[in-house]
């Protein structure tokens, strides 16, 4: 009888076989029996090697470790509790009842270990270091809770919160939703400091921090609208606000020093079908296109070379997401 009857400790992998018994053992020995592999059809040996180690082992039936983690979750977990780490040893066996015991004390539903804590050498590149401050200040500063680590992969958890969580990144976004969405379903959350390592040589990361850092930015950003309106469509103020800024400072510029001046119509609710006028031989004109939405700035300014009208310059900012 194991002493975390109650507890599934689940371990995405990809290619770990470089490591994924040793994680596997470290968790069986410190009294965990029920611990679940979710392969995402590694080309190595790590689902055999797991399954010798004495772990359950199940194949994602999509991509990414997203998709992975809510299949698991959703269809091979029964346990009330759920222990999610890394297959590839960065994590330690011996902070699981650290992690467990807010969720068992029931003080959380939802707990993130603080990689940060003890952040071991080499563990973490200094830029993911840096990528992940900035990720943690943006999320701080748009939903208004410090989880100090919100891409940490050791998370504890009951079932039923995470069944209540609406997630659908499929990728390495998934940490970045959990903690979104566990502010915005009011899912009380602990945050317990624990050991970070390097991942022991031979065995690589499947993140790739310029393009996953990219996509969880993006997680955090599509997120703001619901959570931090405000922050959300003021930012969109701001940049409408820049755009404007530099096209006037543009006109300025070409008046003061050429004379050139210019024509701008900034298109409010009415959209525009007729011809412009002709322009003077210097001159220009801010036609309203056809197409023009109800939120569109167009900007044009024409030459007359000859008989014929030469568009200079085009400026178009559409926000077609708020139409
Ligand atoms: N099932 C599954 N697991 C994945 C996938 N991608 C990564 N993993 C596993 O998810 C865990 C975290 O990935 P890792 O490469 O360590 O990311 P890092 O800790 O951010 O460097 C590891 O155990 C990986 O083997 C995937 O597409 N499917
Ligand atoms: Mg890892």
């Amino acid at each position: 009888m194991s002493d975390h009857d109650d507890v599934c400790v689940l371990l995405p992998t990809m290619n770990e076989a470089e490591t994924v018994a040793r994680v596997v053992a470290d968790f069986r020995d410190v009294g965990f029996e029920n611990v679940l592999v979710i392969d995402g059809g590694s080309t190595d040996d790590t689902r055999s090697i797991a399954r010798e180690a004495g772990a359950r082992v199940a194949e994602q039936s999509g991509r990414g470790k997203g998709q992975a983690v809510r299949e698991a979750v959703r269809d091979h977990v029964d346990a009330p509790y759920v222990l999610m780490a890394d297959a590839d040893a960065t994590y330690d066996a011996a902070d699981a009842t650290a992690m467990l015991d807010p969720l068992l004390a029931g003080e959380a539903d939802h707990v993130i270990g603080n990689r940060f804590a003890d952040m071991r050498p080499g563990a973490m590149t200094r830029l993911n270091r840096i990528g992940n401050r900035i990720i943690n200040l943006a999320f701080r500063a748009i939903h208004r809770e410090s989880y100090r680590d919100i891409l940490s992969g050791y998370r504890a958890f009951t079932r039923e919160s995470f069944l209540r969580l609406h997630l659908t990144a499929d990728g390495f976004g998934i940490e970045t939703e959990m903690a979104v969405e566990c502010v915005k379903n009011r899912v009380s959350v602990a945050v317990v400091p624990i050991t970070y390592r390097e991942r022991p040589g031979g065995s690589a990361t499947n993140l790739h921090p310029i393009r996953d850092g990219g996509v969880i930015f993006l997680e955090l950003y599509r997120k703001a609208k619901t959570n931090n309106p405000l922050f959300y469509f003021g930012s969109v103020g701001v940049a409408s606000t820049v755009a404007g800024l530099a096209m006037g400072a543009f006109v300025l510029y070409r008046y003061l020093a050429f004379g050139i001046s210019h024509n701008t119509s900034v298109v409010g609710t009415a959209a525009a079908t007729e011809t412009p006028a002709r322009p003077a031989a210097n001159g220009c004109t801010a036609p309203l296109t056809p197409e023009a939405t109800p939120i569109s700035i167009d900007y044009r300014h024409a030459t007359l070379v000859g008989e014929r009208v030469k568009f200079r310059h085009t400026i178009r900012i559409k926000f077609s997401d708020t139409r």
